[in-house]
């Protein structure tokens, strides 16, 4: 069978990375979205049926093949591949919270001198959580308790984690009672992949039980502390303003991409960039200062807190150097294709590692260390700028899109109720009146395998004109960012009129950019408060709330999707289906998984079904907690709408509208 090549058009539906993919066509420069056309996968490794987990395989399990060599089944290698997928999913998380617990730690101690604890009432929040005394110490004392407590977190020795507590009283139990409550960070991770040796855990259930237990880890352990410790360290969030997409890179500027994950070395470079010395430095290169843009998660940080523009999502890395007016792209972990080598080769461009986990052969590595953060983030913008003469030819895309991102759960309270009376009443009273019919998370990642972002704009269009409130994190934000929706005035063109009423009314987008892919905590922590603030059930599972990671391609997403099932919540992944080889394990993590814990994980390729299943799903929680039907036809003649609408009538019935008489 021929291979098919796909047309820009067909590769991706953001006009920015549809010019770059024209341009790579006439440099001849070769793009993960080429290889992905290039690449068959391989079908049995697809469906999870490929066991490589000692040396008497790989076995492949096809034909009339049912057994491996060992006699493993079926269904025990499919779902030890997805196990084994969750446990380094997991881990990533993990450690990336480890990292920063140490760096909160060296802040603590005075060994880490720039960075500097920028959310106090943060600080002390956390620090209570975990049963450190606050009253009357310094911030310095209570910031190395908690990085202490937070450290012990990954290898304690029994005992649950602390934020299980954050989950409201009816989860927990549930949690207990299946023994799903984590016991360490890292504990649970180690287990499950000694699960997955050869000749250990050989009973499909019993594998994705432990799959739920070391997801958990992440999302109520390595994922909310690096979101707490983000927040404690650089700022809570609250909304800004910025822009999104590749025409954020400036012509007249030295353009710095940071890319990856962790915000320690990034949020340095943003401190970097407004040194007066490296911006005359830049202008004695000819340029007109220094412009910082983010990729991936790492610019998810960025954004939130500083207003760092987004140069794209995960699938627009190659791109950016594409445009050839990138001086220096400085990456720490996760996400990053090593593919920007052969890339950046054919521009000016320096593609820095940073993390000690992280080198790429062929690229400069600059060793990130917390110890003297200022001065490694200074070192490489000298770097940047030294390139900037070298720059050739460019072809910066006209494309970017406003966004007010920034919503924490925090931010949310806040607004919400203002300062004194914080509180998702609110909230809560829209979706039991029905101007919101329901919440979904539309999360995660690209993949090249799926039309670039067209799964994530056609579900987040569908589900605003269903009087849906969308939550986004990670490169499904940033998609929806780069298309406009997440601007308060995008409510009244596409929301429905219920939302859109609720919208105009508190003063927010319909689409709320909640953080990066660990920042999908702050959704869990704001389902939590829903559910003990009353009236939409008491638990997780009872809300009218669907989790999606529609362009999923990374083991983290698979984390995330268990432990937001693990925690009651429906979830649906678009594309491929890594368990699609066993009809057990696929009914393990839905019919299993929702008699057991609430919630369920389905694989749904299509993006129209994943959109009629997410809304039957929220209409069916709606109708079992006795909440009026979803009718839209009773909301939208109230707030701005209204108002233009009584402006616009003739004098007589304006007056009549307004007070009721003639
Ligand atoms: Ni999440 Fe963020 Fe993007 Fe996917 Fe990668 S950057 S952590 S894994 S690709 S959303």
């Amino acid at each position: 069978m021929a291979k098919k090549v796909r047309t820009p058009e067909e590769a991706s539906r953001d006009p920015a990375a549809v010019a770059l993919l024209k341009r790579a066509a006439e440099l001849e420069v070769e793009t993960c979205f080429a290889r992905a056309d290039e690449i068959v996968p391989c079908p049995i490794g697809a469906e999870g049926l490929c066991c490589r987990n000692c040396a008497m395989g790989p076995c492949r399990l096809v034909g009339k093949t049912d057994r491996g060599v060992c006699g493993a089944t079926i269904d025990t290698v499919v779902a030890r591949n997805f196990a084994r997928a969750v446990a380094v999913g997991a881990a990533s998380h993990i450690d990336h919270a480890r990292d920063l617990a140490r760096t909160l730690l060296a802040a603590a101690e005075g060994k880490a001198p720039d960075y500097k604890i920028r959310d106090p009432y943060k600080l002390v929040e956390v620090a209570k959580d975990f049963g450190i005394k606050t009253d009357g110490r310094e911030i310095g004392e209570i910031a190395r308790d908690l990085a202490l407590a937070a450290l012990a977190e990954f290898g304690q020795i029994e005992g649950e984690v602390v934020y299980v507590r954050r989950a409201p009283q009816k989860r927990q139990q549930i949690w207990r009672q299946l023994g799903l409550v984590p016991r360490a960070y890292d504990w649970e991770v180690v287990d499950l992949l000694h699960r997955t040796h050869i000749g250990n855990d050989q009973d499909a259930e019993h594998l994705l039980h432990q799959s739920m237990r070391c997801a958990l880890a992440d999302g109520w352990g390595g994922s909310m502390l690096a979101t707490d410790i983000t927040d404690i360290l650089f700022g809570t969030p609250a909304p800004v303003l910025s822009e999104a997409n590749l025409g954020v890179l400036r012509e007249d500027m030295v353009n710095v991409i940071i890319h990856g994950h962790e915000p320690t070395l990034s949020e340095m470079i943003v401190a970097a960039a407004q040194d007066p010395e490296l911006i005359e430095y830049a202008k004695s290169k000819g340029a007109e200062g220094i412009n910082l843009a983010g990729i991936c998660c790492t610019a998810n940080e960025t954004l939130m807190r500083e207003g760092v523009p987004l140069a794209g999502n995960f699938l627009q890395q190659e791109l950016a150097i594409l445009t050839g007016a990138v001086e220096a792209m400085v990456v720490d972990v996760q996400c990053i294709m090593e593919g920007l080598v052969p890339i950046a080769d054919r521009f000016h461009t320096e593609l820095i590692t940073t993390s000690p986990k992280v080198r790429i052969a062929g690229a400069t590595h600059i060793e990130f260390d917390e110890h003297r953060a200022l001065e490694i983030a200074k070192e490489i913008l000298r770097r940047a700028i030294d390139r900037f003469p070298e720059r050739g030819e460019t072809f910066i895309p006209d494309y970017r899109s406003p966004l007010v991102p920034g919503f924490s759960h925090e931010y949310i309270d806040y607004a919400l109720g203002g300062y004194y009376r914080g509180s998702f009443r609110p909230l809560n009273d829209a979706i039991i009146a029905g101007r919101i019919r329901g919440v979904v998370a539309d999360i995660g990642c690209n993949n090249p395998r799926i039309c670039h972002d067209e799964y994530h704009y056609y579900v987040v269009s569908e589900f605003l004109k269903n009087d849906i409130l969308v939550v986004q994190t990670g490169c499904g934000a940033i998609a929806s960012a780069k298309k406009g929706f997440m601007t308060p005035e995008a409510a009244l063109e596409i929301a429905g009129p219920g939302l859109r009423e609720v919208c105009e009314a508190i003063g927010i987008p319909p689409v709320l950019h909640m953080g990066a892919c660990v920042d999908n905590s702050r959704i869990l922590t704001v389902l939590s408060q829903m559910a003990t603030e009353g009236g939409l059930g008491e638990d997780i599972a009872d809300i009218p709330a669907v989790g999606m990671a529609t362009e999923w391609m990374s083991e983290k997403a698979l984390a995330i999707a268990t432990y937001c099932a693990a925690s009651g919540a429906y979830v649906i992944m678009g594309g491929r289906n890594p368990v699609s080889g066993s009809e057990t394990v696929i009914r393990l993590m839905t019919e299993g998984w929702e008699k057991k814990v609430g919630g369920k994980l389905e694989f749904i390729a299509e993006a129209d079904e994943i959109v009629r299943k997410a809304i039957e799903h929220i209409d069916k929680k709606r109708a079992d907690l006795g909440l009026p039907e979803y009718d839209p036809s009773k909301w939208g003649k109230s707030g701005d709408w209204r108002i233009q609408e009584v402006l616009d009538l003739p004098f007589e019935e304006r007056i009549q509208a307004i007070y009721g008489k003639k």
